[in-house]
């Protein structure tokens, strides 16, 4: 089902990702490659959400918005008997013919996922959202038109989301943090992508990030 949208909404929160957008920083899964002594069995791909670009400087009539991504991830089991080794582990986990956007696992849905800044405003990603594919992105927009104005169809890779009239335009400009919780409860286990730019980041979501490894001790 899609959600009747105005195009040019989405016009305003995607013209400017090339030129305006800040890359997010700390939240990318690496995989690692296989040793020579083992062969690796690549697990199917996870649920693996990253905050992937924001935009805390909108242009004249725009607004903050920013870019959630589900990115492939692979956890390899290194196993001392032969193989194939797998050369490729993005390839590898990736079912023979496939397409990139289809899901692999049942556990995509982002409904329930908070996002917020480092003033400690909170979006709560909506229950009609569907289960984000693999490669999928989700935007969100801090322009106060709600959900009446959201597109939560991935058949264009992208679902369009709209913050209430509570949550406009909650990024800085100067310094700020955005970080992305897979639960109304904020702690380091649920802490998924986290980012700050102008300065070091505060508060709790900090905290959790430094725990979770997604953001080094005292970095700026
Ligand atoms: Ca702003
Ligand atoms: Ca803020």
């Amino acid at each position: 089902m899609k959600a009747r949208i105005n195009p040019t909404l989405i016009l305003t929160c995607v013209l400017f990702t090339a030129l305006l957008a800040v890359n997010a920083a700390g939240a990318a899964p690496t995989a690692r490659p296989p040793t020579q002594a083992a062969a690796a069995v690549v697990v199917p791909a996870l649920l693996t959400v990253r905050i992937n670009e924001v935009l805390p400087i909108p242009p004249s009539g725009g607004h903050d918005w920013v870019e959630l991504l589900r990115v492939r991830s692979a956890y390899t089991l290194y196993q001392p008997i032969a193989g194939k080794r797998a050369t490729n582990l993005e390839a590898a986990a990736q079912p023979p013919n496939s397409q990139s956007t289809t899901p692999q696992s049942t556990d995509s849905s982002l409904s329930g996922w908070q996002l917020g800044d480092g003033d400690g405003h909170f979006y709560t990603l909506p229950a009609a959202l569907q289960p984000i594919p693999l490669g999928g992105r989700v935007l969100v927009c801090f322009n106060g038109l709600g959900p009446a104005a959201d597109d939560y169809d991935f058949s264009d890779g992208v679902a369009v989301l709209h913050t209430g009239i509570g949550l406009v335009d909650i990024l800085d400009n100067d310094a700020d943090q955005v970080a992305l919780y897979a639960s109304i409860s904020h702690n380091s286990q649920t802490l998924r992508s986290f980012m700050a730019y102008g300065g070091p980041p505060t508060g709790q979501a900090a905290t959790d990030a430094v725990t979770a490894g997604l953001w080094p001790p005292g970095g700026g």
